[in-house]
């Protein structure tokens, strides 16, 4: 049987030691898409389907010398951050990264974790100023929820017409695209993809459940698979809106905790293309 070697990807993100947000949804989304997945511990976090019970931000110096020995040696094809925790956290991780990202600028995605699943704030404005000025600048893709446009733009972010506007002043601060998630637009559900001055509304599956956990690190996880495996970015959204969707839809039944459940990661996803 053939064994090909498998893409490199790698995660700078929180732990999330129920198993269903964080650097383990990540790892869960890499290796059921075929990917070899390795992660940057950032900040760890004792939390289950409830809540976050504690929260421990891992030393600068630390979250340093793993992307060095990581991308040192191994390399990656692409790369994602999720939840960084502090503004000294992602300055750190921008410094690391401009070193270790190469001249030829890996595909890097930024999910600016930024609000909790309900919606709160989870930093203080240092945080959001840290993305805008230091990881937002040459990032390939950066993935906000409305809430987290909002937050990063300081500008309203309701109306399709507020979206395109988020869209392009993500851009202005050195995004080369920008990906709004979690929108309805004329009763379909999507995110709106920014590529040059365009901006499209890209319709994906609704499933009706309050087991979420983990979807926006699912959906970004996948997108940086697939520019791993050197799709377009249009189709690797795609691909991605077609399997967290799946993964959503293959825990629906599920019961894990007593309250915000995970995503079955093996989905099963189907494999037929968009678009
Ligand atoms: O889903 C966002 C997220 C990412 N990373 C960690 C988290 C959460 C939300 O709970 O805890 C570590």
């Amino acid at each position: 049987m053939a064994n090909s070697q498998p893409v490199k990807v790698l995660t700078i993100a929180g732990s999330d030691s129920g198993g269903a947000a964080g650097l383990q949804a990540d790892l869960k989304t890499f290796t059921a898409l075929g990917a070899y997945g390795m992660s940057v511990v950032t900040v760890v976090t004792a939390q289950n389907s409830e809540q976050v019970a504690a929260l421990q931000p891992m030393p600068e110096a630390l979250v340093a010398a793993q992307i060095e020995a990581v991308l040192k040696d191994y390399g990656a094809a692409a790369i994602k951050t999720g939840f960084l925790g502090s503004a000294t956290i992602v300055e750190t991780v921008a410094g690391s990264l401009a070193v270790y990202r190469g001249e030829q600028k890996l595909p890097l995605v930024i999910d600016p974790v930024l609000v909790n699943h309900r919606g709160e704030s989870m930093f203080g404005v240092e945080v959001t100023e840290a993305y805008r000025r230091r990881l937002l600048p040459g990032c390939s893709l950066v993935t906000p929820n409305r809430r987290e446009a909002s937050l990063l733009c300081e500008r309203r972010v309701e109306t399709w017409g507020e979206v395109v506007a988020a869209c392009q002043a993500l851009r202005t601060m050195g995004a080369e695209r920008v990906l709004v998630t979690g929108l309805w637009r004329n009763g379909a559900y999507g995110d709106a993809l920014c590529e040059g001055d365009e901006v499209s509304f890209l319709a994906t599956v609704f499933v009706e459940t309050a087991h979420t956990h983990g979807s926006g690190d699912t959906l970004s996880a996948a997108i940086a698979v697939f520019l791993a495996q050197g799709v377009t970015l249009r189709k690797a959204v795609r691909q991605a809106q077609a399997f967290t969707a799946a993964a959503i839809r293959g825990a629906a039944g599920w019961q894990m905790g007593s309250g915000h459940g995970p995503l079955n990661h093996m989905g099963p996803w189907p494999t037929t293309e968009e678009d």
